[in-house]
């Protein structure tokens, strides 16, 4: 059985499953890695813990500050009727390059990334896509999903009217096939809203998650054997190692 297959999740046919104990990770249980990255204070590790119905990602409100309170990368798994998920909490994309972790995980690569922007607090001319775009290249745009948190302060408007006001997250949207959501994170985990937006949320991921069948992507010039710890920018780690395959080092 191949190690990273896919369930199939639709709106109404709830597959996914809850598990009290520490999640096994086995060889036959498929593991979809699926990236959350974003501004401070955007609802990341909120978000994260709205979809997996846990509580283990720390949350709070710094971002008129410019602080994390999410101060390392932390996985936190969900175990599925046929797969597990492994949400990926991040502290600011400045900082990412740099954990240990995050190039630990570079290596396998990701199934998915969640772009988290807060509907409360997004700017237009914000460096958060250009980041992401830095670190992923073009590909990133068949991995990515776009979650406006902070639904509850649309009020009046739609997510349509929101988007036509930030263009370049409508660009955004429209290279990944629109795959944007809104999300309400402050909704009270298990209610029948909080779920049925949990389902619509999983519908989007596991598209993404079949189209790229069983490639992670990888980052920008970085390769799975070697050169993840030494360049992400500028190619010249994949001359070096083509060198290394071709024996010339
Ligand atoms: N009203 C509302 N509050 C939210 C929402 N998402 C996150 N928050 C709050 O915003 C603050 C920052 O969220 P957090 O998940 O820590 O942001 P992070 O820095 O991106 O991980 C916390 O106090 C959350 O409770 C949302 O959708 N609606
Ligand atoms: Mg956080």
């Amino acid at each position: 059985m191949s190690l990273i297959a896919f369930a199939q999740v639709s709106v109404n046919d709830t597959t996914m499953e809850m598990s009290e104990f520490p999640i096994q990770k086995d060889q036959d249980v498929p593991v979809s890695l699926v990236l959350v990255v974003g501004g401070i204070g955007q609802g990341k590790s909120s978000f994260i813990n709205s979809v997996t119905e846990k509580n283990e990602c720390k949350e709070g409100d710094t971002w008129g500050v410019d602080q994390t309170i999410t101060k390392e990368v932390q996985e936190v798994d969900l175990k599925r009727k046929d797969d597990i998920i492994t949400f990926i909490d991040t502290p600011s994309l400045r900082t990412l390059k740099s954990s240990p972790k995050f190039q630990d995980f570079s290596k396998t690569g990701f199934h998915a990334i969640v772009i988290v922007c807060s509907v409360k607090s997004y700017k237009p001319g914000s460096p958060v896509l250009q980041e992401v775009y830095n670190l992923f290249g073009d590909d990133i745009y068949r991995y990515a999903l776009i979650v406006l948190t902070f639904e509850d302060y649309l009020s009046d408007s739609t997510v349509e009217e929101f988007l036509k006001a930030n263009t370049e997250l409508k660009e955004f949207s429209k290279k990944t096939g629109d795959k944007c959501i809104a999300f309400n994170n402050s909704l009270e985990n298990g209610s029948e809203e909080a779920s049925e937006q949990r389902k619509r949320f999983f519908v989007y991921l596991d598209a993404i998650l079949r189209q790229n069948d069983e490639q992670p992507l990888q980052r920008k010039g970085a390769c799975a054997q070697c050169c993840v710890r030494l360049c992400s920018c500028c190619r010249l780690c994949l001359t070096w190692c083509k060198q290394i395959i071709n024996g010339d080092r």
